[in-house]
Order: structure tokens, then sequence, then C-alpha cells
């Protein structure tokens, strides 16, 4: 266990580690399809939600259903599979046609049906194919934008885990604020177990970054600066997943 920790220390995030502890040390499977985006601020018809498979192995999503308004919604796969390995996104939308036709996006598609998602909040859920409910929470309000969830393994449901995006949405792809403002700090100049894919190609695709979004002297615009930590926080978050899909396979390797 203490190698363990050690393995994972310099990547810390609450939350996650200790489950990847715990999973490393007892070899277990672990499947947790979460809720990770809630698009309720779209018309009715655009609305939509994206799910996330946080565990370490893959879910076949035939058969779950989509809780809302106390009604169990079907979901019906419209394109992509419905197998959902570990680390994958997949979006369920109100109207599938009309989201594929909307938005850019190649990922895994369900189909489903309700009236609307209340832009104030309301109780949604997951349901697998036995009926189990295997998430359900309140939502918070997200008049203007998606909702998306920082911490996939947490199940913290308030404002601390959870926040709208800051001008559109990431439905099907990972959420702006995967890593949290409050995380860079502690994850910033650490290495991973292979010694691969560390930081250093982080700057590649934003251009007029420094690296350090306290410090990029570009702009004094506040809009600007917030678009210049976000892109941070992204770069970051990509290194981010890249790293956790390296560990989840690393654990699946454990016999
Ligand atoms: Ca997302």
């Amino acid at each position: 266990m203490k190698k363990l920790c050690f393995f994972v220390s310099k990547k810390c995030i609450n939350g996650v580690v200790p489950v990847f502890a715990f999973l490393a040390f007892s070899g277990a499977a672990y499947a947790q399809v979460v809720i990770n985006e809630i698009g309720a601020f779209e018309s009715s018809d655009n609305e939509w939600v994206e799910v996330y498979n946080a565990g370490n192995e893959a879910v076949d999503l035939s058969g779950w259903k989509f809780f809302e308004a106390q009604v169990n919604h079907g979901i019906t796969l419209y394109s992509g599979s419905s197998v959902l390995e570990a680390g994958e996104y997949a979006v369920i939308a109100n109207k599938a046609d009309i989201f594929a036709s909307a938005k850019s996006y190649d990922g895994s598609l369900f189909d489903s049906a309700w009236s609307s998602l209340r832009e104030d909040g309301e109780e949604i859920g997951l349901k697998n194919a036995e009926g189990e409910v295997t998430e359900q929470f309140t939502y918070l309000p997200a008049p203007n934008f998606s909702l998306e969830r920082a911490n996939p393994l947490l199940a913290d449901y308030t404002e601390n885990n959870w926040q709208e995006h800051a001008e559109s949405h990431t439905a099907g792809t990972p959420n702006s604020n995967f890593i949290r403002e409050d995380e860079q700090t502690d994850d910033s100049d650490t290495d991973n177990q292979d010694g691969e894919d560390s930081d250093q190609d982080t700057e590649e695709n934003d251009s007029g970054d420094s690296g350090d979004p306290e410090d990029d002297g570009s702009s004094d615009n506040p809009r600007e600066k917030r678009i210049l930590i976000l892109q941070k926080i992204r770069e970051l978050r990509r290194n981010y997943l890249e790293e956790f899909r390296k560990l989840l396979r690393q654990l699946r390797s454990i016999r």
C-alpha cells in the first residue's frame, strides 16, 4: 500500500488517489458510469447529458435508463457503440438526430426522450439494465451554459464539484473544469511513472500562453485573462487524462 501511494502521489487529485490506491491494492475491477455534464441550458429539443466511464472496465449501456422527472427514460443507441470503455464519454440526447446535426461530435450517441431539463436544477439519475440506481442527484442551476463536473470520481454535487461552463459546453469531450485552479500548483512540476507524457508538451496548442496563467502578461482584460487561464486548465486536463488512462491500463494489466 505504501509503495502504491508513492507511485501515484505526485499526481494526487482530491478523491482520485484513494480510489486508485484501493483498487490497485485490491485488484478489483471498478465500474462507474457517471453523469458528467448537463446541457439543460439548450432549447428542449437540443438538450443532452454527457456520461463518462470513470471506472476501469468497459460498461455496456444497453438497457440503461436516464431518470428524470420521476420517469425512467429509455436510451437507444443512435451512433457509435453501446459499450463505453474506461475513460470514454457518451452523450444521451433528448433528440439524437437534432444533436447530431447541431454538434460536431463523433462519439457514442444515445437517443432518449424527455420533456425538458430544468435550467434551475432538478433530480436526475442513471439506472442500469437491472434497474439499479447507479447515480441520482439534484443538479445545480446552470441557465446560460452547460454544467460540468470537475471530478467524476467524487460524489459531490455541490458547487465545489460542478460549475457552469464559461461560454459554451464540452459535450462528449473532457470538461473545461476537469482540473481545477486550486489543483494546478500541486500538479505542475510532476512526472509520471513511465517518464513519458510529462508537462513539457503542454504549450503547443495555445499561442501567447507563457505557461503560467498568473504571469501571462498579455492582457489586462479580465475576459481575456480568464480565457488564457481556461486554456491552461484544458492543457493540464489533457495531460491528466492521459495519465488517468495510463494508470487504468496498468491496473487492468495487474493479475
Ligand atoms: Ca464534457
